[in-house]
């Protein structure tokens, strides 16, 4: 008798381009504080290090063009992170006081402004908190760029699947079944991550929304339906917050509790589930803080279940790796098992996925908490495709 074998998926390829180093923010200013901050360049040595031993084909990312943005951010606040660290440095400011990273004081909150309009205010250390809504996102020389090419990552990881999935009849996208099934899960190695940014404020350590850049990209390429997973141990408040009234782009979260005292803190609630047109488009599951693999998985099996009944033609994951038991970050206690477990399950709905990269600090453990995830996407892609 033959031995029941299958055959191991081949490694997912990932996405990136080097441009994503060039983001240095320097610190967080935590509680007033300067802190060291944990969104470091060395995260993508290490994830990717760990790519490249597991044999994963490296591509490199392609440049985003405007409208790219535009499909997801607001002309405003793009023109903000391309230009507001040249201006605080013009200003003085990086030699007076002496803070050579852009941070904001003041906040025009909808309170503050009642109903006037946003002005744009002459002092540059006035507009640094034009669309920013927290002091841990800090700017300086080359976030721009390292945004833009974390973006331009998401797109070409987005088109890979779209060729492989999708074939285009003359302007007329039709979806017509996978054509090559090791393309149908692709990786973009974004630094900075996305999750947290809205379409016209940004914040949690994210200034372009890369998941959310992505599934406008496979709509823009034949996917009627698109859901975005989000595994980040925090909740995507900037996803959800973009999609919140949309009917053709389910968002659905598992995450630490906001409620629990745990970042974003104003969003990420069980009863948040859409409103107007997308109402029953969005799904929190928040978690108690310490809850380990048998409740998270758990609730990736619920998250799964429910994006399943929305019928996508293509799954956005938004993946995060923070929710380890490791992690300086989240409160979670997810073993790395749990991690690639979480993989099986997504890759399981057995669409053509885009997984990005969101949080994941622990550096130690960061490069194999990443190739765990994306080897688990593969299994259960493969896994669905022989069902
Ligand atoms: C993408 C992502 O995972 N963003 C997470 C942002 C959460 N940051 C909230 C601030 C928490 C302060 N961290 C202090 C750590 C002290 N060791
Ligand atoms: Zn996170």
């Amino acid at each position: 008798m033959r031995p029941v074998t299958t055959p191991t998926p081949p490694p997912v390829p990932f996405v990136w381009h080097p441009r994503t180093r060039r983001h240095v923010p320097g610190a967080e200013i935590w509680l007033g504080v300067r802190t060291p901050g944990t969104e470091i360049v060395e995260r993508v040595n290490v994830i990717r290090e760990s790519l490249i031993k597991k044999g994963h084909p490296e591509v490199t990312a392609g440049d985003p063009a405007p409208e790219d943005l535009l499909t997801v951010h607001s002309p405003g606040m793009l023109e903000h992170l391309r230009t507001i660290n040249d201006a605080w440095v013009v200003g003085g400011y990086a030699t007076d006081p002496g803070q050579d990273r852009v941070v904001p004081y003041i906040f025009p909150t909808t309170g503050m402004l009642a109903d006037l309009p946003l002005r744009r205010p002459a002092a540059a250390h006035a507009r640094a908190g034009m669309y920013c809504y927290d002091t841990m996102t800090l700017i300086g020389p080359g976030t721009w760029d390292a945004a833009e090419a974390a973006a331009g990552a998401a797109i070409t990881a987005a088109d890979r699947v779209a060729d492989a999935a999708w074939v285009d009849h003359s302007g007329d996208p039709e979806p017509v079944g996978p054509a090559h099934q090791e393309a149908l899960v692709a990786y973009a190695l974004c630094r900075p991550p996305g999750h947290h940014a809205a379409r016209d404020a940004f914040g949690g350590s994210c200034y372009l929304n890369n998941a959310a850049i992505a599934a406008e990209r496979l709509r823009a390429r034949g996917a009627r339906r698109v859901a975005i997973l989000d595994v980040d141990a925090h909740h995507g408040n900037g996803t959800q917050a973009i999609f919140y009234r949309r009917a053709d782009v389910f968002y659905g979260s598992v995450h630490v509790d906001p409620g629990a005292g745990w970042f974003p803190h104003f969003m990420g609630f069980a009863d948040e589930t859409g409103f107007h047109g997308g109402v029953g488009t969005t799904l929190n599951i928040p978690l108690p803080p310490r809850s380990g693999d048998d409740r998270w998985l758990a609730a990736v099996q619920d998250l799964v279940a429910s994006a399943r009944a929305f019928r996508p033609d293509a799954v956005v994951v938004s993946l995060g790796v923070d929710s380890a038991v490791d992690d300086p970050e989240s409160p979670l206690r997810v073993t790395r098992d749990g991690i690639a477990a979480t993989g099986v399950l997504l890759g399981g709905l057995g669409v053509p996925t885009v997984a990005v990269q969101e949080g994941g600090y622990h550096l130690p453990t960061l490069g194999g908490l990443v190739a765990a995830a994306l080897a688990g996407l593969a299994e259960g892609a493969a896994r669905a495709a022989r069902a």
